[in-house]
Order: C-alpha cells, then sequence, then structure tokens
C-alpha cells in the first residue's frame, strides 16, 4: 500500500463509478482474483454501501447468474475463454500455422496471407488482426458474432484472450482515449460493399455500451443517427444494394470519465446528382420509395400530391421498379415507419416532419414538370410548361406561388449596364433549371437533417453527469469506397480522390511516420518498401496545375466544353498515373492507388460549377414555409442551428408588378453575403472541386487530431455472396491496400514511440512507489520495462520504442495495479464502515 498515492485514488467516487467495470474484470476476466473478490464483496461493499446496495446487489446477481451461464470458465493453451455450455463463443481449436494475428506469421508473403485470410473465413472467422489493424472479411450473411454477450467479452479484455473482433476496436480506442486522455479516431476503408458502413455501425453500438449512457434515450438516440441519416445519404447502385452516397465522420463524445454525452455528425459531398438522373440498374437514394410505399399505407399519396399508378419521372429508371411494385414493398413501407421513429425519438417535431415529406414530394412533382418548345420572334426558343397542373402541385408543395414557379424555370434575369433584363429559357436550360432546384432542395434538406441532428445530440443538452470537463471525443470514419463503374463521371472522381486521400493518411501513419522516428532516434530497424500514393494526390491536389484546380480554371470560362476540358487535362498534367485512351471521347484514364479507372468528362463543367439560379434561390426564400425559406435564406452555422430570422422575399407580389419586383430583388441579390458556404446567389458561386478539397483538408484536421485505429474492409467476392472467397480478388485488395508490407512493418516495426518522461509517468507505478520520483532517463525506462517482464522493445535518444502489443499489456497492468491499489485501500482505510 502506497503511504502517498497518486491523488486521484483519494477520490471515493472515482472507484465507485469504476467499481462497476471493475467487477467486471474481476469476476469475468481474472478469474484468480474471483474469491477474494467475492469475499469481499460479501464482507464489505454490499452491506455497507449506503444508498448503492439495491445497484451493486442486482448487478453481483446478474454478474453470478452470467458466470453460471457461461459454465466451467478456464484458460486455455492461447488464453481464450472457452465455454462449456451455452454458445455464444465457439471453442476454436487453433493449429500452429492458424493464426490470429497476420503479424505473427512466420512466413510472411502474399499467399500465406490470402490462405490464412481464406482458411479463416471459411470458419467464420472474418476478423483478423495485422499488428493493432483489424481486417474485417464482409461475410455478405447475418453473423452471429454480434449477440450481447459477445459485447460483453470484449468490454476491458486483453486483446489476445478473444478471437479478433470489430468489438475489440471500440474497446481499445475506448481504453486508449480513457488512459491518454486523448481523443481517437477509428478509419474504416476499402471498397465499395466492403462493409464499410457496417462495421461502423458496430462500432457506434459497442462503444454506446462502453460509453455507459446514463440515459437510456441519449443512447437510443446515438444508435438511431446512422439508420437516419442513411435512409437520406444512401442508395442502391449497381455494386452495394445499400452505398453510401456521402462521406460521414461521426464523433461521438465523451466525458473525461468515460460518460458517452452526445454524437456529432460531419457529412462530406452527397452526391446530390442522383436526385435528378440514376444510371441503368441503379436508384435514388431510399428515402423517396420508403416516403412512397408509407404514405400509400397511410393513405396520404393524395395529401402530397403522389401517384399511385404514375411513376414519377425522378424515380423512374430502367430495370427498376415502378410505382405499384413500390407502394406494395414490405420491407419500403417497414423502413418508412423505421425512419419516422428515428425522427421522432431523436427530437424533430411533427411539423419539421411534415415539411420534410412535403419538400421530397415537390422535389418529386417538380421532377414531372414538362416543357415543350415555342418558337419566338426574338430569340431562338421559349419554352412553355406542358403540364401545369403538376407544376401547381410542386408550388403548393414547396409553399410558393405556382405563376413565380413558372417564371423562374421558364426565364431568367440578367444584369447588363446596369439594368435587369428578363430573358427566355430554351428549353434545355428549363430542365436545366428545374433539375438544380431538385438537387439544391435535397442537399441542403439533408445538410439541415444532419444539423438538426447535431443540435440535438450536442452534448450540453443531454450531460446529466453533472462531469464538468471539455470533454473527449472517439470519431469514425466512414466515406464512401472506391467505386470503378462501366461509366465514371465526377462523382467517382470524387470519391476515388478522397479514399486516395484516406490511404496516403494511413501510409503516413503506418510507414512514413513510423520511419522518420527511426531515423532521428537512431533506431535500427529494417525499412520497410510502400507504395507511396503522394503523385497521385498532387495529380489531383496540387495548385494550379493540378487536375481540381485546372477544372476550376476551366469552370470559370463561359466558353468552355468538356472537350476543352480534357484537353487541357492531357496538356497540363504530366504524370504516368494520367492517359487519354484512345477512342473514347471525352474520356481519360487514371491509375488510382486501387486500380485503373477510365472516367468521362461529359458534365464535369455543369456538375463542377453545379450553380443554382438566383431566380430559384429568391422565389424559394419566398416561400411560405418557414423551413423551405431557411433552407435557401442563411447559411447552415456549424453548431446546427439555423439563423432565426425568416426572410421572406416579394411572396406577396401581384402578377402586374411581380416582373420589376424580381428584377429588383435580383439585382439586391447580386453581391449578397449572406449565403450558404456552398451555394450562393453570386456570381462568384463557390465550385465543388473547391468545396470538396476544403472538405477533405476539413476531414484531415479532425482526423489528425485524434490517435488513429483502422480497419480495412475486404470484399470476398464481387457477387455478395455469403461464403465464397475469390482468392484473386482479395488478393488485388491486399495489395493495394499494402496489407503485406503492414505485416511486415509491425512485425520488425515499433509502432508505439513514447517520450521518456511521459513513458515513466505513466508505468512508474509498475516499478515504482507511488512517493518515488525516479529520475527521467532510459535507465529508468528499462527499469519498468524490465520489471513488467516485456522483450523485444529498444530505447532510442528520447523515446521508448514498443511494439504494437506492448502498448496494450502495459495499460493493462497499470488497470491492474491501480484497482488493486483502490480496492485494498478503500477496504484498509475503512472508509466506508
Ligand atoms: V459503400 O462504399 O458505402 O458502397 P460499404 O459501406 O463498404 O460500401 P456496406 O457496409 O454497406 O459496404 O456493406 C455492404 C453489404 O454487405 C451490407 O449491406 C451487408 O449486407 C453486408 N455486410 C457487410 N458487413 C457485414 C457484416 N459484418 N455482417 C453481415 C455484412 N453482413
Ligand atoms: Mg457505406
Amino acid at each position: 500500500i502506497p503511504r502517498n498515492p497518486p491523488p486521484t485514488l483519494h477520490q471515493p467516487e472515482l472507484w465507485s463509478i469504476d467499481f462497476n467495470d471493475f467487477l467486471c474484470k474481476c469476476l469475468i476476466k481474472d478469474f484468480e482474483l474471483r474469491p477474494s473478490v467475492f469475499d469481499l464483496l460479501q464482507h464489505v461493499f454490499i452491506k455497507q454501501i449506503v444508498g448503492r446496495e439495491k445497484t451493486l446487489q442486482m448487478q453481483l446477481m446478474e454478474l453470478i447468474d452470467l458466470n453460471q451461464q457461461i459454465g466451467v470458465i478456464e484458460k486455455t493453451r492461447h488464453e481464450r475463454i472457452h465455454t462449456k455450455k451455452g454458445s455464444y463463443m465457439k471453442s476454436q481449436s487453433q493449429t500452429c500455422d492458424d493464426v490470429d494475428d497476420l503479424a505473427t506469421l512466420e512466413v510472411l508473403d502474399e499467399n500465406t496471407i490470402t490462405e490464412q485470410l481464406q482458411r479463416r473465413y471459411a470458419k467464420e472467422q472474418i476478423y483478423t488482426y495485422v499488428g493493432d489493424i483489424l481486417i474485417a472479411v464482409n461475410p455478405f450473411h447475418k453473423s452471429e458474432l454480434y449477440t450481447p454477450e459477445h459485447s460483453k467479452v470484449y468490454i476491458g479484455a486483453k486483446r489476445t484472450s478473444n478471437p479478433p473482433h470489430i468489438y475489440a476496436v471500440a474497446d481499445i480506442a475506448y481504453q486508449s482515449m480513457v488512459s491518454y486522455n486523448a481523443d481517437q479516431c477509428i478509419v474504416i476503408s476499402g471498397e465499395s460493399g466492403a462493409g464499410k458502413t457496417e462495421s461502423a455501425h458496430l462500432l457506434v453500438q459497442q462503444l454506446t455500451v462502453l460509453g455507459k449512457a446514463n440515459n437510456r434515450t441519449l443512447q437510443e438516440k446515438i444508435l438511431l443517427v446512422n439508420s437516419l441519416v442513411e435512409a437520406f445519404g444512401n442508395a442502391c447502385t449497381v455494386i452495394n444494394d445499400n452505398s453510401s452516397r456521402f462521406g460521414k465522420y461521426l464523433e461521438m463524445k465523451f466525458t473525461c470519465g468515460g460518460t458517452v454525452v452526445g454524437a456529432q455528425i460531419s457529412d462530406y459531398l452527397l452526391e446530390k446528382s442522383r436526385v435528378v438522373h440514376q444510371a441503368v440498374g441503379e436508384r435514388n437514394f431510399h428515402i423517396f420509395y420508403y416516403i412512397y410505399a408509407g404514405l400509400a399505407e397511410r393513405k396520404k399519396l393524395g395529401h402530397y400530391k403522389l401517384s399511385d399508378s404514375k411513376t414519377p419521372k425522378y424515380l423512374h429508371n430502367e430495370n427498376v421498379q415502378l410505382v405499384p411494385d413500390i407502394v406494395g414493398n414490405a420491407f419500403y413501407k417497414e423502413q418508412f415507419e423505421t425512419v419516422e421513429q428515428c425522427f421522432k425519438v431523436i427530437g424533430f417535431t411533427l411539423e419539421e416532419l411534415g415539411t420534410v415529406y412535403s419538400i421530397l414530394a415537390g422535389i418529386l412533382n417538380a421532377g414531372d414538370v414538362e416543357f415543350t418548345s415555342v418558337a419566338s420572334e426574338h430569340q431562338t426558343d421559349k419554352s412553355n410548361i406542358s403540364n401545369m397542373a403538376v407544376l401547381e402541385s410542386a408550388a403548393s408543395l414547396l409553399c410558393i406561388r405556382a405563376d413565380e414557379l413558372q417564371e423562374a424555370l421558364t426565364s431568367h434575369c440578367v444584369v447588363t449596364r446596369g439594368e435587369t433584363i428578363v430573358r427566355s429559357n430554351t428549353v434545355e436550360k428549363a430542365t436545366e433549371v428545374r433539375d438544380a432546384m431538385g438537387k439544391a432542395l435535397y442537399g441542403r434538406l439533408f445538410s439541415w437533417i444532419v444539423n438538426r441532428i447535431n443540435s440535438l445530440l450536442k452534448p450540453d443538452n443531454d450531460n446529466q453527469s453533472g462531469e464538468e470537463d471539455k470533454g473527449l471525443n472517439i470519431g469514425i470514419l466512414d466515406i464512401f469506397g472506391f467505386e470503378n463503374f462501366k461509366r465514371n463521371s465526377f462523382e467517382q472522381l470524387c470519391i476515388n480522390i478522397a479514399n486516395e486521400q484516406i490511404q496516403f493518411y494511413f501510409n503516413q501513419h503506418i510507414f512514413a511516420w513510423e520511419q522518420d522516428e527511426y531515423l532521428n532516434e537512431d533506431v535500427d530497424a529494417r525499412v520497410i518498401e510502400y507504395e507511396d500514393n503522394r503523385p497521385l494526390l498532387d495529380l489531383f491536389l496540387q495548385k494550379p496545375m493540378g487536375m481540381l484546380a485546372l477544372l476550376d480554371e476551366e469552370s470559370r470560362f463561359p466558353q468552355a466544353t468538356d472537350q476543352t476540358l480534357v484537353e487541357k487535362f492531357e496538356d497540363n498534367l504530366k504524370s504516368k498515373n494520367f492517359w487519354r485512351p484512345k477512342r473514347v471521347d471525352l474520356g481519360f484514364g487514371i491509375h488510382h492507388y486501387a486500380g485503373k479507372v477510365i472516367y468521362n468528362a461529359g458534365g464535369f463543367l455543369a456538375k463542377n460549377r453545379d450553380a443554382l439560379p438566383a431566380d430559384i434561390v429568391l422565389l424559394l426564400r419566398s416561400s411560405e414555409n418557414e423551413l423551405i425559406c431557411k433552407l435557401v435564406t442563411h447559411p447552415l452555422t456549424k453548431t446546427g442551428n439555423l439563423a432565426h430570422t425568416k426572410g421572406k422575399a416579394a411572396g406577396s407580389a401581384r402578377m402586374g408588378t411581380q416582373q420589376s419586383q424580381r428584377t429588383i430583388n435580383f439585382a439586391k441579390s447580386i453581391g449578397d453575403t449572406t449565403h450558404h458556404p456552398r451555394e450562393t446567389t453570386n456570381m462568384k458561386t463557390q465550385t465543388v472541386a473547391s468545396y470538396f478539397r476544403y472538405s477533405l483538408m476539413d476531414l484531415l484536421s479532425k482526423m489528425v487530431a485524434g490517435q488513429p485505429h483502422f480497419v480495412r474492409c475486404i470484399k470476398p467476392n464481387n457477387d455478395r455472396q455469403a461464403h465464397k472467397f475469390d482468392r484473386e480478388k482479395v488478393l488485388i485488395q491486399l495489395r493495394y491496400t499494402g496489407i503485406l508490407e503492414t505485416a511486415k512493418i509491425r512485425r520488425q516495426g515499433y509502432s508505439h514511440r513514447i517520450l521518456f518522461n511521459n513513458f515513466i509517468e505513466r508505468y512508474s507505478i509498475l516499478a515504482f512507489r507511488a512517493n518515488e520520483e525516479p529520475a527521467v532517463n532510459p535507465e529508468t525506462c528499462a527499469v519498468i520495462l524490465e520489471k513488467a517482464k516485456l522483450e523485444n522493445w529498444v530505447l532510442g535518444k528520447t523515446k521508448v520504442f514498443l511494439k504494437y502489443y506492448h502498448a496494450e499489456q502495459l495499460n493493462l497492468m497499470v488497470r491492474q495495479t491501480t484497482d488493486r491499489i483502490v480496492l485494498v485501500q478503500a477496504y484498509v482505510r475503512g472508509w466506508l464502515a
């Protein structure tokens, strides 16, 4: 018993908070301690903790119960927990050459690794470690691995005592956050359909368990967030039925004590073009189908001006369901109920819900507005609306005037020499404006939902723990995976650049920074060759000659075409990773880290400009519906609150005076600064490319602030089939993600580097008394490491170099030691008597 324990040990609330944890650990994990713990519990705690008897007793009963369910627990040769009764964890006999961690393989080459993964996959062991990195091979069927018992087993457990699991990653991130008092970041990567989004769900699930949300509703809300944003941001593609069409960085907020208190989402680059057009065999965002089926079930289609027989144009696509099928689809109906439930539980009002449905129905109705060409004396062509009834439906759903909508679609204002003139739109132009409105409304609705969720789940709203601290967070990154379709457009380019950036981040962490440190610290470690994708990032992001910069430059020229754009690329991009394929009009090829992709530049300029005509902005600002009006009026602030004032425009202008009112409003809007950062009514609208670059930087700055953990998802086949392991397919992914090199560096290298003083501060408890102040030097570090019986570590000039498994062992030892000290002190001091 240290005479002068560290100050925290004096705080009774510390041990009482950690006590539950402690119980679990002692009873389930640390078997040797069990009899003494039972004794202590019986004699000291249960009877004497005033006001706590009941919960503790119940907890104890639960644990005893669990122990009985588990049956006889025994340690095996491999320190695994086996069960004799029950089946929550399958007994797995390991052969000598069957390993959980690829970094421990004796022979390390592509074939051995693939074979390992294949063998494990056949036994339903979809998870495998490469050092501290988790590989997850998509099982493509419902797995037994995620029961509440699994969840319990991975809490605070030594990594090697259980088979690899995504829950173990959640646990390590959580324990590191609490132990080091530092933010964490879990990066999930893999190609489209590899299982990133599923993994993200499982992580959130386990983190809410770990974070012991003391408020059930909060836990429930956090779990629902993913389902809600995915209904709006995911869609069926030819690769994945539930493909993420946006990037998502979900930060779970904790107190310094580790209690979950809230969540925050950042969304990146929603693929808005999907609202108005989908490739063959693909679908619109899920939510459109859900509301169609759900509203039909409630006999409310009429209320939202949706037909139960005619398929809206935006949902009509080759080979996909038509309205009668959508309406009868039981799954969609169920999903609609789920989404509505999510909205309600998270805290959206019924009024807001109604508006969300109106906007979605408004978008579908507007999409059905058709134009015919009318010859004009002055101009080449004018357009007329041929189905006024549909236009009126759209206008009424968006709470705007039909005549104004008609005007905004079929004509536009231009300012010439200080004078505002109204010009007619051709059919082509009117169609463009109509689609731009649909995309903008959907995009802004999505941002609004995300922002609203953020304000509803902000820690302050729900922090009932009373703990006052700045808090910690664990971010989970789940972006759209690498894509290579038959036809690849601007969206695929952005998605693939984002993946390129994530791969770079991975390389920096795993290879570059680690090897730099060996050099700086004079540590002898073999240099591992890896594929550096920096040249690709330069090709895309460099200024002024990178691809995105060139695209922006070209987007500023009104006369530019997609043809001049590819020519510009060809003239300026000097890289072996870029080429122009012969016989593909507007085509260009990029050799990404994950493979070669041929892009088609058709539509690049328009998609990059993503212009929303000022006439449409003004019109929507005049909406009688406050929410619709806000969507286009005020910038969405960081905290997600919309500014409160309602900026109404000329909604009530009469037909006669309307024209002049409209031109005045338009003139005012030039130079308008109160715009959303993305879209403005200003002529200097930010392009998608420049916003994308900004988002990438923003994302990276969030990520580098945390200690990273990596999950690499692997797709075992292209047919989404269970129990099918296509070796070639897997091998390609292992190659481009650098798994082989990762395994090598994890085996040979030292992934944890800690400054001497930090190391001593953190771990001196393992070798010194609490009142001792050992000198800060390499010798002290060596004493601690020897006392902890660790091997294979190295001391550099200023840092201790540890293998990936050392850090975990040390942390576990510290936790066990403090637990024991706390327990014994409490007992001896008789605090509770
Ligand atoms: V994309 O880049 O968003 O297109 P993801 O996110 O990588 O892609 P997703 O998580 O959506 O892929 O997984 C695709 C499908 O694989 C899921 O819909 C599930 O049917 C299936 N899957 C993935 N992981 C698991 C799992 N752990 N257990 C069972 C899974 N099924
Ligand atoms: Mg996904």
